[in-house]
């Protein structure tokens, strides 16, 4: 019998590489999908145009509890990987309150649901870094306390405590990933990594002349997305459920990544880098840097694209598909 999954977040970063990952071990895969998407699918479902046929596509929002009941009502699922959210960690302090309702609320409308109707179905919540924040200790691994420096930080906190209570309190199979920050030519332009390597392609291709971003000494440990999402299905298939810190163990800071990135295109970036106040978030997380040796011996998992790698491959993609069509969509969000 094919497993099933459902996908929250599905035409995501992460989603969109999950999904190709469960279709290739067989999976029956479903994706849930705000109807907005629906309506311009081009743009919102370009991330999945290689496996569209190939999925099933339930309309929900994270913030109607009816309709993520009607989805669990309508079909049932052996897996759960809940990764839609307001991502965005410097929109969250622009709009803390819509970053909260979706993240805590949506997580919590997610597991009650399975508990009424699905309780045997294993769930996966996609924790995040950002909850170690002002950082107690380096490396950070699962029992490092937290100190979330956002509303994005807070929700993801409370999110992870929501699922570790429903494993608790109802023995569902309810697992956490504290996933350090992973990246690909799929990530969403607002975030550095993709507004550096899309803004470096516009400055190649004489649509831009300059790249404004805030602080450059921050310090990530900075994965590829592909390796991240296996992780998340190897969670799932313990005997039973856990949490699990997924890094690589290695961090970098963000002028790093622009030298990296600027110089495998021929750049200097000092020349073309500006400093932005207005960038700058009110509270910063400095350093993270993640110790998964819990899941390199309890899941066998591994990255396999390490720094360098992850800046090229972002770096060609963006020099490759960058066109001056795009020019005026890419600019906005390089603004933000
Ligand atoms: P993205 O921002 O690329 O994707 C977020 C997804 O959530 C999109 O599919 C979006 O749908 C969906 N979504 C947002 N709001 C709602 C809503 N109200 N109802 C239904 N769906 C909604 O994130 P990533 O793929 O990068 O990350 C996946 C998850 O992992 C997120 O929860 C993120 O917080 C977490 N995470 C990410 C890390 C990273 O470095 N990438 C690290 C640690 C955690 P739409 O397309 O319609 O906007
Ligand atoms: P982050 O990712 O906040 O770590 O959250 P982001 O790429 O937005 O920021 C990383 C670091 O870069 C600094 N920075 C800038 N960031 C952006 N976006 N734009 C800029 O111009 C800029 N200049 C400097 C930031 O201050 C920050 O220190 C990501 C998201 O995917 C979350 O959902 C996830 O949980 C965490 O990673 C782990």
């Amino acid at each position: 019998m094919k497993k099933k999954a459902l996908i929250t977040g599905i035409t995501g970063q992460d989603g969109s590489y999950l999904a190709e990952h469960l279709l290739s071990l067989g999976y029956e895969v479903h994706g849930l999908v705000r109807r907005v998407a629906l309506e311009q699918p081009e743009s919102r479902l370009s991330r999945l145009q290689g496996v569209l046929g190939q999925i099933q596509i339930q309309p929900a929002n994270l913030d109607s509890y009816a309709s993520i009941f009607h989805v669990f009502s309508k079909q049932q699922f052996d897996e759960c990987y809940h990764l839609a959210a307001q991502s965005f960690v410097a929109e969250s302090f622009a709009d803390g309150f819509s970053t909260m309702a979706t993240n805590i609320n949506g997580t919590h409308y997610v597991l009650a649901a399975l508990r009424e109707l699905q309780p045997k179905c294993r769930y996966y919540f996609a924790g995040s870094s950002e909850m170690f924040g002002k950082v107690r200790q380096t490396p950070q691994q699962e029992t490092t306390p937290f100190h979330p420096r956002s509303p994005y930080g807070i929700s993801k906190v409370a999110g992870f405590h929501l699922t570790m209570n429903y494993r608790e309190a109802y023995g569902m199979f309810c697992c956490n990933g504290i996933l350090f920050n992973h990246e690909s030519p799929r990530r969403g332009f607002e975030f550095v990594t993709r507004k550096i390597t899309s803004g470096l392609a516009r400055i190649k291709r004489g649509l831009a002349s300059e790249l404004r971003l805030g602080n450059l000494e921050a310090k990530r440990d900075w994965g590829h997305a592909r390796d991240y999402v296996k992780a998340m299905h190897l969670m799932l298939q313990q005997p039973s459920p856990d949490d699990y810190v997924i890094a690589t163990g290695e961090a970098h800071s963000v002028r790093e990544f622009c030298e990296l990135a600027f110089s495998e295109a021929g750049f200097d970036y000092r020349n073309y880098v500006k400093k932005d106040e207005s960038v700058y978030r009110p509270a910063e997380v400095d350093l993270l840097i993640g110790d998964a040796s819990k899941a390199h011996a309890a899941l066998k998992w591994r990255p396999t694209v390490d720094f360098t790698g992850l800046v090229k491959e972002m770096v060609h993609s963006d020099l490759a598909t960058i066109s001056p069509v795009a020019k005026d969509d890419v600019a906005v969000v390089s603004a933000i």
